[in-house]
């Protein structure tokens, strides 16, 4: 997800805007300032408060203060089928057939899509420079408790109608902050229980759920890694309540993005110490999640950069290497974004093995960046060369499960249309189950695995079976060289390899 605007997600600028004026108007009351600058903060205040509502004038009778919502939210969307490649309706499936198998599993087993609720249903279209773009029909412009049941009813007709079995959140984004973590929680439940409630009705199950520990103004100097013990400590009972909620929802997985977990400036930062505290942070999650019985996967999600300079968790190998020293390599997987891949100077692709090779891959945040842009775009995957080898290391790890695809991925600012969320995911969808069929043809056809097979050759003999088990020394290795001379060196056979690759995209 990116941060868009100054510092708010997607979604919730009203409601930002009017916390961060709170927040400021609370510490400056805290360091008693004189009277006028809080009645100009005050001002301020209610200035940026006025934020536009979104609940068309035609539309108020559905908006109000209910939860409920005359009629379908999606009205003339049909429930979205497979028609096969040829045809030319954009709200069908060409390459998705949920119950087909393919090496031996359905689609929809290697696939387990999921729907990112803040960018489907939070996501506004607004960007540092603009204000929101997207008006639904279904939202009236306030964060209230009504609205995120509204959304959260709208959320399981969307997953319903598009055949996906799994959707994903942070805590903040399907219910509002309270004033106190006491409200906060009392509002996360509320919407928690009507969740429970849709998603048995709809047979869906959560993916997995997160804490959002980096839109709040606390939140500035990190939360695991902040400078702040009160902070930290904050992050912590978050944590412990997105735990149990994502438990109760039957949550297969629980995300951790180190948000702002990282550094601007190494002259003010202490790293050493940040890095151990975000250890212990973590080794308390895997405490607790044995405490309450919850046996999702804990999943660690690299980023390089944005929104700090440098984030902590910089990429599969830097993040595996700081679980392997803090012993926890065990009770981790990682959850590999592609758009963070590409940001780490990686591809997807070389992002996966890592984690794979590692024992490391638990789940993918599927979208892609953009090869002009410097950062988190967040865009859907439409590149079928880069879904083949996203799936060849899939296929290659068994699939993913308990993890999946989730569609971390939002509308251009511009796609405005209702329709365009289903056929935003549908081309998602889409592109991977072509990468699947390729990736099949490419297995199937062997030529790959041949060629690779035939580049190592060398080391299938009997000094090759002794270096690779440990057992050849430097005398041993040089007495051979004196033997055999100067080395014969075969081609790498790179441009046959991407000639096999496009023969089956
Ligand atoms: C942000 C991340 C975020 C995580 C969940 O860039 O992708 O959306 O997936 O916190
Ligand atoms: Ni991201
Ligand atoms: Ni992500």
């Amino acid at each position: 997800m990116q941060v868009e605007g100054n510092w708010c997600v997607g979604g919730m600028e009203g409601e930002c805007r009017e916390m961060r004026a709170e927040w400021v108007l609370k510490l400056m009351m805290k360091s008693g300032k004189t009277l006028l600058l809080l009645l100009c903060l005050k001002l301020l205040c209610c200035a940026v408060i006025a934020a536009p509502q979104t609940c068309p004038a035609n539309n108020v009778d559905n908006c109000g203060d209910s939860d409920g919502w005359e009629g379908e939210f999606f009205p003339g969307i049909p429930k979205i089928k497979y028609e096969g490649p040829s045809t030319k309706n954009p709200l069908s499936f060409k390459w998705y057939n949920a119950e087909e198998e393919i090496l031996g599993k359905k689609m929809k087993d290697w696939l387990r899509f999921s729907v990112a609720f803040w960018h489907t249903f939070r996501g506004t279209g607004a960007d540092p420079f603009g204000a929101p773009t997207k008006y639904w029909p279904w939202e009236d412009g306030t964060n209230s408790l009504n609205m995120a049941k509204r959304r959260m009813r709208a959320n399981f007709e969307f997953i319903s109608k598009l055949g996906v079995y799994f959707w994903c959140f942070h805590d903040r984004d399907i219910a509002p902050d309270g004033k106190t973590l006491e409200e906060s929680n009392a509002n996360l439940d509320e919407v928690v229980a009507l969740a429970k409630e849709l998603q048995t009705q709809a047979k869906k199950r959560v993916l997995w759920g997160t804490a959002q520990l980096f839109v709040h103004p606390r939140y500035m100097h990190g939360a695991a890694t902040s400078s702040e013990l009160e902070v930290y400590a904050y992050a912590a009972a978050q944590v412990k309540k997105a735990m149990e909620v994502t438990h109760y929802l039957g949550g297969e997985n629980y995300v951790f993005w180190g948000g702002r977990e990282g550094y601007q400036s190494l002259l003010n930062t202490d790293m050493e110490r940040e890095l151990n505290h975000l250890a212990r942070f973590l080794e308390a999650a895997v405490a607790y999640k044995k405490k309450i019985g919850f046996n999702g996967t804990l999943l660690i999600e690299p980023k390089p950069q944005e929104p700090t300079k440098h984030q902590y968790d910089w990429d599969a190998a830097t993040s595996a290497n700081f679980l392997r020293k803090y012993g926890l390599t065990g009770e981790f997987k990682l959850n590999i974004e592609c758009n963070h891949a590409t940001l780490s100077g990686h591809s997807c692709h070389h992002e996966l093995e890592t984690a794979r090779i590692n024992g490391l891959l638990g789940n993918i945040d599927a979208n892609t960046g953009d090869p002009q842009v410097g950062w988190d775009t967040d865009q859907f995957l439409v590149d079928i060369q880069e879904a083949t080898l996203i799936m060849l290391s899939v296929v290659r790890n068994g699939g993913l499960a308990p993890g999946g695809f989730n569609f971390d991925a939002k509308l251009r600012r511009e796609s405005i249309d209702v329709e365009d969320l289903f056929i935003a995911h549908i081309v998602g969808m889409d592109t991977l189950a072509r990468g699947l069929r390729n990736a099949a043809k490419l297995i199937e056809n062997g030529s790959l695995a041949e060629l690779v097979r035939k580049r190592y050759q060398s080391f299938d003999t009997e000094i090759g079976a002794q270096i690779e088990a440990g057992k050849a020394d430097f005398e041993m290795l040089e007495k051979k060289v004196k033997e055999w001379g100067e080395p014969k060196v075969a081609s790498a056979k790179q441009e046959l390899a991407e000639m096999i690759l496009q023969s089956v995209l």
